[in-house]
């Protein structure tokens, strides 16, 4: 894991960003330095220049941040005062052809009761529990695209303490104005320029046939009993509603079951789902927080006695932009790829778990056990070296039973060097976070899946975004 962690942080853009800022004393250098290689351009900013690198630097929460100077040239910006319970907050947005983002940090504080967050895109990449003064640095692998940056101090303490930076070196530069909501109404074939693919068996297209306004709306591929056409994007929202016109008609059977659904889901949650809409209807909309998601339509037939497949949506309100893709730390597993991380994961159980491309918590890839049959059981396990700062994360959703002594028929449950941490059954079809605090050291963990009675076939469990607490 060293090795490969490695690897990450010498990519050439930070070399040259290093090979610069070691030619100069530090005190002497630019406030904020822009330099041009491969990758784009680079800007570091000391605080030192009132423009802070022309970042559209803005206060967040109850009190913003300030400047400050330590005097000796060391420059900083620093978290406001703030009484027990409050927030203070600064943010600002940069565009980034790729690259490595990275921060030196610090605050006075000493118990966890004060904490530092850095997010990027509504993603936590740090929760700081105070440093007693020392200068840490968090860095972060970016892709192509926009950034929301955000630091907030939250202060649980009546003490006197602050966080502060006294470095950030962002592999881009500002961001172009975000836009507060985007309507794509189908006129073009842009769709709002997200990034939209196939998640179904098939996928969607513009059509002339039944618009709301204008000449075009958006349907379903034509489908045959047991397929489904979905759509797929990310975007990034400063928060806002997410609402869109659909039209279409299907049935119900005997168990009161909407024959062929229209799903609307949020980060591989059903937010959304319509069966019979009789015309064009506005869903009430979904109102969203801050943060980057990922969005979903689809279409599943389950039967052929509904009336011929007519079902559009028009006039799709994102309230946000494009999403960049997530920012990653390292010792991240998002399953997108079968690296599995660079991990050498073993099987445990009767057989393996899979890669799959149902119901992922972000991306297109999610990860679940084998099929098996009752008194089986699927597992994987893998060793890692956690830092003894930093919490290992995890995503699970489980759509699960119970007997009627309350009993899991098939629980996943997590071990961390053999002891059961996680036992979990039903997450009602939404993604779960699960959170392990370890100390520094080398550990085992083990996915188990154990199936104890049979199930509906659509029930199981999907792990997505295994976040390993590496240097
Ligand atoms: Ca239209
Ligand atoms: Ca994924």
């Amino acid at each position: 894991m060293k090795t490969l962690f490695k690897v990450m942080v010498v990519s050439s853009f930070s070399l040259t960003a290093m090979t610069v800022a070691a030619q100069e004393p530090v005190n002497m250098m630019a406030a904020s330095e822009v330099i041009t290689n491969e990758s784009g351009t680079s800007t570091i900013v000391d605080f030192s220049d009132p423009a802070m690198g022309g970042f559209d630097w803005g206060d967040r929460g109850d009190v913003g941040w300030q400047r400050y100077n330590l005097g000796q040239g060391i420059w900083g910006y620093q978290s406001g005062d703030v009484s027990q319970g409050e927030v203070s907050g600064t943010g600002m947005r940069f565009f980034t052809r790729g690259g490595q983002f990275k921060i030196k940090y610090a605050s006075t504080g000493r118990s966890c009761a004060d904490q530092l967050v850095i997010k990027l895109n509504g993603n936590e990449m740090k929760r700081e529990c105070g440093t007693n003064g020392r200068v840490k640095t968090l860095r972060v692998n970016l892709g192509n695209g926009n950034y929301m940056l955000n630091l907030l101090y939250q202060k649980g303490s009546s003490g006197n303490s602050s966080a502060w930076i006294e470095e950030i070196t962002v592999p881009g530069e500002p961001a172009p104005e975000v836009p507060n909501a985007n309507t794509i109404t189908f006129e073009n074939e842009n769709l709002g320029g997200f990034n939209w693919r196939v998640s179904g068996d098939k996928g969607w297209e513009r059509t002339k046939n039944i618009a709301y306004d204008g000449l075009w709306s958006w349907k379903p591929a034509e489908l045959a009993v047991g397929e489904s056409s979905g759509m797929k994007t990310e975007f990034t929202t400063e928060g806002g509603t997410i609402k869109f016109q659909a039209n279409l008609s299907s049935t119900t059977d005997a168990r009161g079951n909407c024959r062929s659904p229209l799903i609307m889901r949020l980060n591989g949650a059903d937010s959304w789902t319509l069966c019979d809409t009789k015309g064009y209807f506005f869903t009430p909309g979904t109102t969203l927080s801050a943060g980057t998601y990922t969005l979903e339509f689809i279409y599943t037939k389950h039967s052929n006695e509904d009336p011929a497949q007519e079902i559009f949506i028009d006039n799709l309100i994102i309230p946000g932009v494009a999403a960049a893709p997530q920012p990653t730390l390292p010792g991240l597993i998002d399953f997108e790829d079968d690296s599995l991380g660079g991990y050498a994961w073993r099987v445990t159980g009767d057989l393996g778990w899979l890669r799959t491309q149902q119901n992922a918590y972000r991306g297109d890839w999610a990860w679940q056990p084998s099929q098996i049959d009752v008194g089986q059981s699927s597992g994987m396990l893998t060793s890692f070296q956690a830092n003894g700062a930093d919490p290992l994360v995890f995503r699970a959703r489980l759509v699960g039973e119970y007997d009627d002594q309350g009993q899991c028929l098939a629980p996943l449950i997590v071990y961390i060097d053999g002891q059961e941490l996680f036992n979990l059954c039903d997450t009602g079809g939404n993604y779960g976070t699960y959170t392990i605090r370890l100390p520094r050291g080398e550990f085992d963990i083990e996915f188990s899946y154990e199936k104890h009675a049979e199930m509906y076939p659509d029930h199981g469990v999907w792990v997505d975004n295994i976040q390993f607490p590496v240097e």
